[in-house]
């Protein structure tokens, strides 16, 4: 079933347009229905393969959108709590994914990446989410070099109407893992010229129930609310939003701290329009993050001696415009792209005033860029796209204070340093992208692409000056600290794959490979002051972000069979491998290989499926890290659907049906104590789940 809304070349699509009629007349899809992506006929499908991930099977109760990465071949998920997903992509995540949200760039509040960027879009609100398939294009965001993923919420959407129409969505769940229920809601009004709409939801849940216990604390609770104006005359339209996300108490046992509040603000104001033949795209947007974590109030901390409470704030200034027009037989896209970030962050012990420690002060991070992509059809059957990129990437730093400085002389030498040194970081980097498809017949196609793409130090990697476990999310126990020359990342890529397409069939198997030159690795201090203080701080063996070398490379594909009109067999497999080239070790927190498989029957008001969700033990792991090997599992879902009338739609399911117990190898390590699970142990996945929501959907 999830084949209508995979990408096909359109003069494929004439069997997905049958099965797209064959949905449209059921209203057990949870989201707008996307069938018309597929149906356009007459346009090449030009530029890069997008992979959108079928929503209507998933169930809205899991918090976490980026759980549904999963999903998509090749793409995983790097858990360490219910709210804190960090993307991956064929071995690449955290700030190597460049994740865009309703088209601006987030920049995470804290400097443990607690609130990546998917965390902004409930899963109630999500409209759709895209994995771009290999190399991104130049154009899809500044800094790209583990690829693009693209989400996007729900919103109103013009008609061709003159009265104003109303729309209304509710959406009403509950899971019984967590003993969760989620509350969201949009409403919208609409007619050719304007469209209005207002959205919020709420999703609160306990601790997630594993088959011998409870993984402590595990909690979330979040709301997130916003409303947005768009205006439109002719080819012009402009259109204004503002998102409020409030974030309350949520655990993230695989890092030092949880989640006491992250309260985020997000403007945003858009043009699209046309002047003569030319289509102009702009964007201006801002966002400020104020969040504080802490290691006692959602766990226990040993003494109040040992309470830490982390301030941060972020805020992000970031822009977009570009302009398309023909040249030759394609289109030429010129722009510019940019956001300018600032961070701080401040460790305090509420039970001792004098304790204070500027973790990172007055860190700016800006970053901003200029590109040109060509996309077009050189000949009947080949389809390319050439981009170049040309980022300017400037860092820089306050000085920093460590209220131990006047007492501990190996403090005082590390904030000493730090203050005399220049801290100006500066990048001009340089990214190329060529993809080559070529249509071999009317049920194949090949794909070849090739880029260099590079990444500027994150400002963690750079000014980390005092031995923490401040790492955008890393969770592997080490205490860090950064360096501020540090070079950019240059990864050199292939990829070669192709797309099968027959009336019954498809499979679109892609290879890659991928030499990453100066990646960004923690390797052991020999900083016989930074060993002293990280030791005092309970970790004799800290890191030190470092370039060294490496290589990924794997396979992933998606694949699927029609037996009839109502039984289909859909999945997807993805396997990367990550070692470094400069000694023999592997990289850290790589997906072992993976796949999920659906067979699904549906009739015109309801479908059901049982889905099989497999893991292979993950040995390769990061000596480097101390990082853990894990077991394969094998999990069982069964998932339905219904339509009770017109407008209203049920959905319910059974996740992990036989109640496994099962680690994730992505989910890190606990490290939290009095928890039923140990501490050092991966982090289990959730046990058996019951879970059913309710959707009313009103246009
Ligand atoms: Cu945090």
């Amino acid at each position: 079933m999830p084949v209508v809304t995979h990408p096909v070349p359109a003069h494929f699509s004439v069997l997905f347009i049958t099965l797209g009629t064959s949905f449209s007349t059921c209203s057990f899809a949870d989201e707008p229905r996307q069938l018309p992506d597929i149906t356009v006929e007459g346009e090449s499908v030009a530029g890069p393969e997008v992979y959108p991930i079928d929503l209507r099977q998933t169930p809205v109760t899991t918090p976490d959108t980026a759980a549904l990465l999963e999903r998509a071949p090749g793409a995983n998920v790097n858990r360490n709590g219910p709210l804190t997903g960090l993307a991956q992509y064929r071995g690449m995540y955290g700030d190597r994914v460049n994740v865009q949200v309703n088209g601006t760039y987030i920049s995470s509040g804290g400097p443990n990446g607690m609130d990546p960027a998917l965390s902004y879009i409930p899963r109630s609100q999500l409209q759709s989410l895209e994995v771009i398939r290999g190399i991104a294009p130049v154009s899809s965001g500044v800094e790209s070099i583990g690829g693009t993923i693209i989400a996007t919420s729900r919103s109103s959407s013009f008609n061709s109407d003159e009265t104003l129409k109303p729309g209304v969505d509710l959406t009403l769940g509950g899971a019984t893992v967590d003993s969760s229920h989620i509350f969201g809601g949009l409403a919208t009004a609409a007619n050719r010229n304007h469209r209005l709409h207002a959205y919020g939801s709420e999703e609160k849940g306990s601790n997630i129930e594993i088959p011998d216990g409870k993984i402590r604390p595990s909690r979330h609770e979040r709301r997130n609310y916003g409303a947005g104006y768009g205006f439109r005359s002719g080819d012009q339209e402009i259109s204004f939003d503002i998102r409020r996300n409030r974030t309350d108490e949520t655990g993230t046992p695989s890092l030092p701290m949880d989640i006491i509040f992250i309260d985020t603000d997000m403007y945003e104001a858009s043009y699209t329009g046309k002047a003569g033949s030319y289509d102009l795209n702009g964007k201006l947007y801002y966002s400020d993050v104020d969040h504080e974590m802490s290691n006692y109030t959602l766990r226990d901390v040993a003494s109040p001696a040992a309470q830490r409470l982390n301030q941060a704030e972020s805020d992000t200034l970031g822009y977009r415009f570009d302009a398309g027009f023909r040249l030759g037989p394609g289109t030429l896209l010129l722009g510019s792209d940019g956001h300018f970030d600032s961070h701080d962050a401040t460790v305090v012990n509420p039970a001792n005033p004098a304790f204070n420690v500027e973790a990172f002060n007055d860190v700016e991070r800006d970053a901003f860029g200029l590109f040109a992509e060509w996309t077009g059809d050189l000949a009947a059957d080949w389809n390319l796209q050439v981009g170049a990129r040309y980022n300017r990437i400037e860092s820089s730093s306050g000085s920093v204070s460590h209220f131990m400085a006047g007492m501990n002389p190996a403090i005082a030498t590390l904030q000493n340093r730090f203050n005399s040194a220049d801290r100006d970081n500066n990048q001009d980097n340089i990214d190329l992208v060529a993809k080559l498809n070529y249509t071999l017949s009317s049920q194949l196609s090949l794909i070849s692409e090739a880029g260099i793409k590079r990444r500027a130090p994150s400002y963690q990697e750079l000014y980390l000056w005092v031995p923490l476990q401040a790492t955008n999310g890393l969770a592997d126990g080490h205490n860090y600290v950064g360096d501020i020359n540090l070079d950019s990342e240059t990864a050199y890529e292939v990829g070669l794959g192709l797309d099968w397409r027959s009336n019954r069939f498809y499979a679109a198997p892609r290879l890659f490979y991928r030499y990453v030159d100066d990646y960004i690795q923690g390797t052991p201090s020999t900083d016989p002051v930074v060993i002293m203080v990280s030791t005092a701080n309970g970790d004799p063996n800290p890191l030190q972000f470092s370039n060294v070398d490496a290589k990924l490379y794997g396979i992933d594909m998606d694949w699927g069979v029609g037996f009839d009109r109502n039984w289909r067999l859909d999945g997807v497999v993805s396997y990367v491998r990550g070692e470094r080239d400069d000694i023999n070790d592997d990289l850290y927190r790589i997906a072992p290989l993976n796949g999920n498989a659906m067979l699904s029957y549906t009739q015109s008001h309801w479908w059901a499926g049982i889905e099989g969700v497999g893991y292979a033990k993950q040995n390769k792991v990061s000596d480097t890290n101390s990082e853990e090997k894990s077991d394969s599992y094998a999990l069982m879902n069964l998932r339905g659907g219904f339509s009770l009338m017109r407008d209203l739609s049920v959905k319910l399911g059974i996740e992990n049906a036989l109640d496994k117990n099962y680690q994730p190898h992505l989910s890190g390590i606990n490290r939290v104590a009095n928890s039923d699970v140990a501490v050092g142990e991966h982090v289990p996945g959730a046990g058996r789940n019951y879970y059913a929501t309710l959707e009313y959907r009103y246009r």
